[in-house]
C-alpha cells in the first residue's frame, strides 16, 4: 500500500512537472472516493433500455424521488450522446434494483445516507444492485454508479470498467455546506438550482441560504410585506411559491436548504420598507436593539420561515456588529443608560432574544463565531457556532460543548480567488480535536461563496471544482484523505472534466492539465 502511494505521486509528480497528462490512475475514478471499494478488471456495457427496479425495498417512493433520480442518472450518464452501438449478447448491465430499508421520505438532519452498490459481472443479462438504509443513501449510490459509467466511442455504447464492483459507504460528516449570497448579487432561481444539482454529484447536502445581508433584501415575508421593498429591482426577487420550489427541488436531491437571516447588523436593507428599524435616518445598522418592533419583525420572518424551510437549522448570523450607531443614537443611548447595558450587553441581548424566536418556531439556531467569542456560554446549549475567523475556535466551542461547523476563511472562503484547491482539501476540520466526545460536536464543514465579487456569470466557475475539493474531506474517511494534495490531482482533474462534460462550467485545476498532451 505505502509503495502504491509513493509510485503514483512520483508519477503525479512527473506528470506535473513536464507538463505532460499523463494518466496516472487507480482505475478508482470516483469524487468523492467511497469508504470501501474492490474491483476486478472486466468490461461491461449499460444497457440502451436499462431500467430500474425495487425488489424487496420496504420504501414506496410516493413521492417519486428515486424515480426521478434514476431518469436522471440515466441522462447524465449518456451526456447527450447519440447511444447507437448494438447491445452485445453478453456482459449487458440491464437493470438496477434498489433496494430502501425505510419508509422514511423526510430528509432529516443526520439521516442515514450510507449504501452499499455491487455491479456483478456473473450472470446473462446483468443486474446492479443498490442497497441503502434510506432513499438519500440511494440517491448517493447512484451519483456514484454514474461515475462508473462512460461513453465508449469505439462500441458506441456506454461502458462500465474494472468490473465487478463492490462499493460500500457512508459520510464522514452529518453536515457538508455551501453558502450562496443572495443580497450582494441577486442569483436567478434558475442559477441556485443548478448550484444545488452539482452539489449532488460531489456529495455535499446542505445550502446554507444567505438570503439577505445590508445591500438588498430579495425574499417575500408575507408578514411584513414591505421587507422586499430592499430588493435591488422588482425583477430581483423570490416570491415565496419561489423559496418553497427550491427547497423541493433540493430536498428531493438529498440536500437541506439552512436559511440564514444576519442580525443584528448586516440588516440595513430591511429598513428600506420599515425605516423604524433603523436606529436613525443617518446611522443605519444594527438594527434598533431598543425597539420590539425589531424583535417582531424578526418572529414574523422567522414563523414565515418555519413554513418554508424545513430544516432543522436556521442561521441567526451574528457576526461583524459595528455597535457605533445605538450610542450616537440618543433614544438608544438612553435605553442602554436605562436597562444599564454597555454596547455588548445589548448586543448579547438581541442575539439572545433573537436565538429564543427562533427556538419557539422549532428551530435549532446557528450563528457565526464572534456570539461563542463575546459571551459562548451564554448562548442556548443547542446553538451550532459557525467557525469563520480563527483556526482554533473549533477546539474552544467544543470542548464547551457546544457544537461546531467549520468554514475557516484563509481556507474555505471561496470569494477569495486566490485560495487554492490544495488548501479546500488539506482543511481538516478536527484539527487539533483529539477527544472522540468532542470530535462528535464538530457536525461538519462549509465551504463560503460570498456574493459581493460574484454573480450568475461566474459563480459555477468560482464555486467549481474548489468546492468539490473539500467535499471529498467532508464526505471521505480521514484514513484515505491524501496527505499530499498531488496524490489526488489527476483524480480531481478528471471529476472537473466531469464537471464540464455535465455542462457545468468548473474552472481548471491551476498548472495542471492545461497543456495538450500531443
Ligand atoms: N458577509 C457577512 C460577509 C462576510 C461575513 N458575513 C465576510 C467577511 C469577511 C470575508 C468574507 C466574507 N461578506 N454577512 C463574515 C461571516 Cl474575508
Amino acid at each position: 500500500m505505502a509503495q502504491a502511494l509513493s509510485l503514483s505521486l512520483l508519477l503525479s509528480i512527473l506528470a506535473i512537472g513536464s507538463c505532460v497528462a499523463i494518466e496516472v490512475t487507480d482505475h478508482i475514478d470516483l469524487w468523492p472516493m467511497p469508504t470501501s471499494v474492490s474491483h476486478g478488471t472486466q468490461r461491461l456495457y449499460v444497457s440502451k433500455g436499462i431500467t430500474m427496479t425495487m425488489v424487496g425495498s420496504t420504501y414506496s417512493d410516493e413521492k417519486e424521488i428515486l424515480k426521478d433520480a434514476f431518469q436522471r442518472t440515466v441522462d447524465l450518464i449518456k451526456l447527450n450522446h447519440v447511444v447507437d452501438g448494438a447491445n452485445p449478447s453478453s456482459f449487458v448491465l440491464t437493470s438496477v434494483n434498489v433496494v430502501v430499508h425505510s419508509s422514511e421520505d423526510e430528509l432529516k438532519f443526520g439521516v442515514d445516507e450510507s449504501y452499499n452498490l455491487s455491479i456483478p459481472t456473473a450472470g446473462n443479462p446483468l443486474h446492479a444492485q443498490i442497497e441503502a438504509r434510506t432513499v438519500f443513501g440511494a440517491l448517493h449510490a447512484l451519483q456514484t454508479f454514474s461515475q462508473l459509467c462512460y461513453f465508449d466511442f469505439t462500441s458506441r455504447l456506454i461502458e462500465i470498467i474494472s468490473a465487478p464492483w463492490t462499493i460500500s459507504d457512508t459520510p464522514r460528516f452529518p453536515y457538508r455546506g455551501l453558502l450562496i449570497d443572495t443580497s450582494r448579487h441577486y442569483l436567478p432561481v434558475t442559477v441556485i438550482k443548478k448550484v444545488i444539482n452539482t452539489m449532488t454529484y460531489s456529495k455535499l447536502n446542505v445550502l446554507h441560504w444567505h438570503i439577505v445581508d445590508a445591500q438588498s433584501f430579495p425574499i417575500e415575508i408575507p408578514s411584513y410585506p414591505k421587507l422586499w421593498n430592499g430588493s435591488y429591482s422588482f425583477s430581483e426577487r423570490y416570491t415565496t411559491s419561489d423559496a418553497i420550489d427550491i427547497v423541493r427541488y433540493a430536498e428531493n436531491r438529498g440536500v437541506n436548504v439552512m436559511a440564514e437571516i444576519d442580525v443584528p447588523g448586516h440588516a440595513l436593507s430591511w429598513g428600506v420598507g420599515y425605516p423604524s428599524l433603523w436606529p436613525s435616518d443617518t446611522c443605519k445598522e444594527p438594527l434598533d436593539v431598543s425597539n420590539n418592533f425589531s424583535f417582531g419583525v424578526i418572529d414574523g420572518i422567522l414563523s414565515d420561515f418555519s413554513k418554508v424551510f424545513k430544516f432543522k437549522f436556521v442561521h441567526l448570523g451574528g457576526d461583524e456588529v459595528n455597535t457605533s450607531c445605538w450610542t450616537a443614537t440618543p433614544h438608544i443611548k438612553k435605553w442602554l443608560d436605562d436597562n444599564h447595558m454597555n454596547v455588548t450587553d445589548a448586543y448579547r441581548y438581541f442575539v439572545l432574544r433573537s436565538q429564543k424566536i427562533a427556538i419557539s418556531h422549532g428551530y435549532d439556531v446557528i450563528n457565526w463565531e464572534e456570539t461563542f467569542n463575546n459571551f459562548g456560554d451564554k448562548l442556548d446549549r443547542r446553538t451550532v457556532v459557525h467557525n469563520w475567523l480563527d483556526e482554533d475556535v473549533a477546539p474552544k466551542v467544543v470542548a464547551a460543548g457546544l457544537r461546531c461547523i467549520v468554514s475557516n476563511q484563509d481556507k474555505w472562503y471561496l470569494d477569495h480567488l486566490d485560495a487554492t484547491w490544495e488548501g479546500f482539501y488539506t482543511n481538516e476540520p478536527l484539527k487539533d480535536i483529539d477527544n472522540p466526545d468532542q470530535q462528535r460536536l464538530v457536525i461538519g464543514g462549509e465551504v463560503c461563496m460570498w456574493g459581493e465579487q460574484i454573480d450568475a456569470s461566474d459563480i459555477e466557475q468560482t464555486i467549481w471544482p474548489r468546492a468539490a475539493a473539500a467535499a471529498e474531506r467532508l464526505w471521505t474517511p480521514i484514513e484515505k484523505i491524501a496527505l499530499d494534495p498531488r496524490l489526488v490531482t489527476p483524480r480531481l482533474a478528471r471529476f472537473r472534466c466531469l464537471l464540464n462534460q455535465r455542462g457545468v462550467a468548473a474552472a481548471p485545476l491551476a498548472g495542471y492539465g492545461r497543456t495538450a498532451p500531443y
